[in-house]
């Protein structure tokens, strides 16, 4: 009681600081104040490794301690999966409940159709204020979605001065830092510009840590010092698994040495090596660019005096990948921090569901790679932290098998809204209650479909269930994975010729079969054969690139 009184005071002052003249209690009208608001944050390829709250030895050098104040104050599900490891895919997963051959957008450049039925929308028609802001990237503006304010990054999104969309306009090169830039926008969105007389719905969308990993002015030199763990398989062969051997998504192959390693040509120069789009560095103001220039200078100029053989060279770039990618997440970490004060400063707390996910997991060097796209661990898990006091039992913990498809009913769900019929995911309120849970699912449906594409990742589908995962990879080869997770955690070993799995495998078969007939997806005779019709934002970086490979000499 008394720790209320003090919250409404803390609120009073902080309104009134702000000079707000809204009711104290600014969860809404006796109406709608035990509707629960909701903040959806999401970051953008954030790997569960890289969030300490789960503990892999490369965030304990790099923790994240506000995000594990989420954690702390809630709920952690160590198995989080999406069910398509890609940004436009998971969103729009996300925001439907449904899977890609059901609301249409199975792969980036396609373009989301708002129309249909999404969480925010109906939301918004059951009486809350909505908004999203930060990456959107499933079409130009969210538009039928019905948002009362957004504010999105252009496509990708810069990390510099980026430009940011609205019903207005475009607002081109906004000085700052993306991730500090949403964040300012999320916090005014919330104290001065909402209608607070409903509940909230804000998607606090980051575009941190995507690709090319730069990171803010005050952390480029962060992770400088410190070395992280190499991956086992970081010099994978890829043996027995012909997707995973004929990918594009190598660190020491595949990164661009200019525009992702931040590598410069030779000691007498910043110039940066080979730089796929050019556009984000030219974005930095001349100050910036020489505050960045400092910042690499010794790192860069000790590579490029090292004389490396090939190997050396490799574990090098894995490190400067780690340090920047790393150094990415300290401010969404710091962006965490804020907001979460916020809501404590103001009472807000009390009633508000706060979600923390990624769009997909990412690779931090397993099998030698960066980006997601496959159906193994460490692409298809994302991290997954969810607090909401009094209703989520404060630091528990979750090893059911929940996916992206879940997030839709479950907010539904908190509103007290109709979860309908056709929505294939779970409402995942059985678990966040904290009692034992029955009858949730043992099996997750997987389907990847971005083939030809970035990184030449193949088209593939499979199941996961607790102990082992199936996949099939189909469209130019046709060729059947299995893997036993509780032995061979790293998906090293594909075991689909194995005679001691020989009843696993054909129990895994039938359950794929099953898993494809209660989700409804079309015959596999019709989409095996299917060439992509992509949109124009691949094929035009495509076309600049030179057919030489880009490790450039100095
Ligand atoms: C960009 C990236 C790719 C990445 C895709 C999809 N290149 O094209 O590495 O796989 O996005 O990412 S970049 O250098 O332009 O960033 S997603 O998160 O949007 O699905
Ligand atoms: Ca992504």
């Amino acid at each position: 009681m008394k720790k209320n009184i003090l919250k409404t005071l803390v609120a009073l002052c902080v309104l009134s600081a702000t000079n707000q003249v809204v009711a104290a209690d600014n969860t809404g009208s006796s109406e709608t104040e035990q509707r629960p608001n909701i903040l959806f944050i999401m970051s953008d390829d954030h790997a569960f490794q890289a969030l300490s709250a789960y503990g892999h030895p490369v965030s304990k050098l790099a923790p994240t301690p506000n995000l594990d104040r989420i954690a702390k104050n809630g709920m952690r599900f160590n198995k989080g999966f999406v069910t398509n490891s890609l940004c436009g895919p998971s969103r729009a997963a996300m925001l439907t409940g449904k899977f890609g051959h059901k609301n249409g957008y199975s792969y980036n450049g396609q373009t989301f159709d708002g129309s249909q039925q999404t969480w925010p929308k109906m939301l918004k028609e059951a009486g809350y204020t909505t908004a999203v802001i930060g990456k959107w990237h499933i079409g130009k503006k969210p538009t039928g979605l019905n948002f009362d304010f957004w504010k999105i990054l252009n496509d990708q999104g810069e990390y510099y001065n980026p430009d940011f969309i609205t019903k207005e306009g475009v607002e081109k090169k906004v000085p700052g830092y993306a991730t500090d830039l949403v964040t300012d926008y999320s916090l005014q969105w919330l104290d001065k510009q909402r209608d607070k007389s409903k509940p909230f719905a804000l998607l606090m969308h980051h575009k941190a840590p995507h690709r090319n990993w730069m990171p803010a002015l005050r952390h480029l030199t962060q992770y400088e010092n410190i070395e992280f763990p190499v991956p086992a398989n970081y010099f994978d062969d890829y043996k027995g698994r012909v997707a995973a051997a004929e990918q594009k998504l190598n660190i020491y192959r595949d990164m661009y040495e200019g525009h992702d390693l931040k590598m410069t040509k030779s000691t007498e120069s910043n110039e940066l090596r080979y730089d796929r789009w050019p556009d984000h560095f030219a974005r930095l103001t001349k100050e910036q660019r020489a505050t960045w220039d400092a910042a690499y200078k010794k790192r860069n100029d000790d590579m490029n005096n090292a004389n490396f053989d090939e190997k050396e060279m490799a574990l090098w770039k894995y490190q400067r990948y780690m340090q920047d990618y790393l150094a990415t997440i300290s401010a969404v970490d710091e962006s965490i921090g804020e907001v979460l004060n916020y809501l404590e400063a103001t009472g807000l707390s009390d009633n508000t569901l706060v979600v923390y996910t990624s769009d997909q997991g990412f690779y931090l060097g397993e099998h030698g790679w960066f980006d997601k796209r496959f159906m193994y661990e460490e692409s298809m898990r994302a991290p997954l932290l969810m607090q909401f006091p009094g209703k989520i039992p404060a630091g528990s913990v979750s090893e059911e098998l929940v996916q992206n498809i879940d997030f839709a009913p479950t907010f539904l769900e908190y509103a007290g809204v109709d979860v309908p019929e056709d929505i294939q995911g779970e409402s995942l309120t059985p678990i966040t209650s904290g009692e034992p849970v029955e009858n949730w699912r043992q099996s997750l449906y997987y389907h990847y479909y971005e083939f030809p594409g970035f990184h030449s990742v193949k088209r593939h589908f499979g199941v996961r269930d607790q102990r082992f995962k199936l996949i099939h990879f189909y469209n130019d080869v046709d060729e059947w994975e299995f893997y036993d997770l509780e032995k061979d955690p790293s998906e090293m070993n594909n075991a689909i010729n194995d005679p001691e799995y020989k009843s696993d495998i054909a129990r895994m078969k039938a359950e794929l079969t099953r898993l494809m007939t209660h989700y409804d997806e079309p015959d596999y005779a019709e989409w095996k054969d299917a060439v992509l019709k992509r949109g124009n934002r691949w094929k035009k970086g495509g076309k600049k690139r030179k057919k030489t490979k880009n490790v450039s000499k100095s």
